[in-house]
């Protein structure tokens, strides 16, 4: 027995491991549909950065495809799967996550959604799997991306600007966003052993404007809280989970904050999760917008464009603070 333990610790060695948290029931919901929405979004982007949205009008058909897509995938033998990686970002990964030797209990696949840039990589993944893998990601993140603007809008119309001038940056056909497919495999083995789980994605925040996050019905997601608390997110396969990004935390000079949020694996189900990043152009300066600033208020930040700071970001830790270098001392 003690031999086994041994064994099962040396395999996950590298990952770290985590207590769980009480599932936090206080996450703002937003119905897209009511006319209240506006003023909801601006409160739940002060108050969190996050916030789940019902009546968001994706098809149940579209997610359910695609889920059943992603799952097919994940279910390949590892030496298929692995064909479309290492990830270049783009493309399948196992457990390493980004260059710099981040790990988590995790597989994956990055895809960026800008046809012209699509990697080769990306382009095994969608040529190798029947021509409806192709067809349930391009149709989800175009049902995705016009969910995520209306969002922007009615944030926008809440913050009293223009209504366009959030949504236009991911409406731009320079836009720069990228879509991910995580899968979670349980882990029933360290349960067993210590009463804890595996980090699945460490702790970190975003870099875009926004991440749209669907899930299914395993709980994982850990957002932290303004007084520093983590807590845990309810899981709700209807809905979707919206993430505040560094770029709209500068753009609002402050007022947003980007949300740190993590992933706890689950010992006995599988998680899948798949998250469309709405970024801006790559030279599209990113600054405190001109129409949101009082008079007299200064920039917390630098000027810098989305690809310095998509330069940089590849240069860092995941949990490490992205904005540090940008921000104003
Ligand atoms: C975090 C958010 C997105 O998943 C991502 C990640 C990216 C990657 O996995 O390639 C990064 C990470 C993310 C931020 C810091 C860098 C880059 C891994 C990493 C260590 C796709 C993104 O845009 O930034």
């Amino acid at each position: 027995m003690v031999v086994q333990s041994q064994l099962v610790f040396d395999h996950f060695a590298p990952i770290k491991s985590c207590k769980r948290t009480a599932l936090f029931t206080g996450i703002p919901v937003i119905d897209l549909k009511d006319p209240e929405a506006k003023t909801q979004i601006v409160k739940a982007c002060e108050d969190f950065g996050f916030f789940k949205v019902i009546n968001h009008g994706v098809s149940d058909h579209l997610i359910g495809d695609l889920e059943a897509q992603a799952l097919k995938f994940f279910q390949l033998p590892q030496s298929e799967k692995e064909k479309a990686g290492p990830p270049d970002p783009f493309g399948y990964g196992s457990k390493r996550i980004g260059p710099n030797g981040d790990v988590g209990w995790i597989e994956y696949v990055l895809l960026n959604t800008n046809h012209e840039l699509i990697s080769e990589k990306s382009l095994f993944i969608l040529r190798e799997n029947p021509e409806v893998f192709r067809c349930a990601v391009e149709e989800y993140i175009l049902a995705v991306k016009e969910m995520a603007c209306e969002v922007l809008e009615a944030m926008a119309l809440g913050l009293r600007i223009e209504k366009s001038a959030l949504s236009w940056l991911l409406k731009d056909e320079r836009s720069d966003c990228c879509f991910r497919l995580n899968h979670y495999p349980p882990c029933p083995e360290l349960e067993a052993l210590s009463g804890r789980n595996l980090i699945g994605f460490g702790e970190h925040t975003d870099p875009q404007i926004i991440s749209v996050l669907k899930s299914n019905n395993t709980a994982g997601l850990h957002i932290c809280l303004r007084d520093g608390n983590w807590v845990s997110v309810p899981p709700d396969n209807a809905s979707f989970f919206i993430n505040v990004g560094d770029s709209l935390q500068v753009m609002t000079n402050g007022r947003f904050k980007s949300v740190k949020h993590k992933v706890l694996a689950d010992p006995i189900k599988s998680r899948l999760s798949m998250i469309y990043f709405g970024g801006p152009p790559l030279n599209e300066k990113i600054a405190p917008l001109p129409s949101l600033m009082e008079e007299g208020e200064q920039s917390l930040y630098r000027e810098f464009t989305w690809w310095d700071y998509k330069n940089s970001a590849y240069k860092s830790r995941l949990a490490d603070c992205r904005l540090g270098p940008f921000e104003i001392k």
